[in-house]
């Protein structure tokens, strides 16, 4: 989604399948040993891995459209924001991913209770966000930034893994709705 905002066209994409341990290779280990998705491969033979480390170098090389803030206090409020989306909203949302959707189920250090505890905790932050857009178009203000991508990703996941939006969050629906309907959320 940040490539397809900053109109970046020659990045060939490669599709891993990681149910089928694609990235569990020697190959895949030795551009990132942390064997996670993305990674971003470099003409010059370097190779990054982290989306927001990916997001950052192709911001700098891109600079236009601005998505990481466009002055002093904006690059402070995506940096507040994302890092809630991050540590607060995916870090709950992957907790219910491993613990509380039972796809995990008969493997090592899984814990339902865990699961069903971060799904309260992903609806307190849903509570919070709501209040937030009540006063605010996106995520920082009336300026459309990575953060509003990073939470778009996260929400659509936690959809996934049986969280929801509750009807009643209008103003979260409301910032979903228009988020999801940018062209770059479909590329
Ligand atoms: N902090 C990393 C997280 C990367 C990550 O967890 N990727 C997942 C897919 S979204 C993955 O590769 N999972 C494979 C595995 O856990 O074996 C980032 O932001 O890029």
């Amino acid at each position: 989604m940040f490539i397809a905002e900053k109109g970046i066209e020659n990045i060939e994409t490669i599709t891993l399948n990681l149910q089928a341990g694609e990235h569990r290779t020697p190959e895949f280990k030795a551009k990132n040993p942390f064997q996670r998705v993305p990674v971003l491969e470099l003409d010059d033979g370097h190779y990054l891995s982290e989306s927001m480390a990916i997001c950052r170098y192709l911001d700098e090389l891109h600079p236009k459209p601005a998505l990481f803030g466009r002055n002093t206090l904006e690059r402070a409020q995506v940096e507040e924001w994302n890092r809630r989306d991050e540590f607060n909203l995916l870090t709950a949302t992957a907790a219910v991913f491993r613990h509380g959707t039972g796809l995990f189920a008969g493997q090592d250090n899984v814990f339902p209770e865990w699961g069903e505890a971060n799904k309260n905790t992903v609806q307190k932050l849903y509570h919070m966000f709501n209040k937030h857009l009540a006063n605010n178009t996106y995520f920082v203000g009336d300026y459309f930034s990575v953060a509003d991508i990073t939470a778009l990703c996260t929400i659509d996941f936690a959809k996934f893994c049986g969280v929801s939006i509750p009807d009643e969050k209008a103003h979260l629906i409301r910032w979903r709705k228009a988020v999801a309907a940018r062209p770059s959320a479909k590329a």
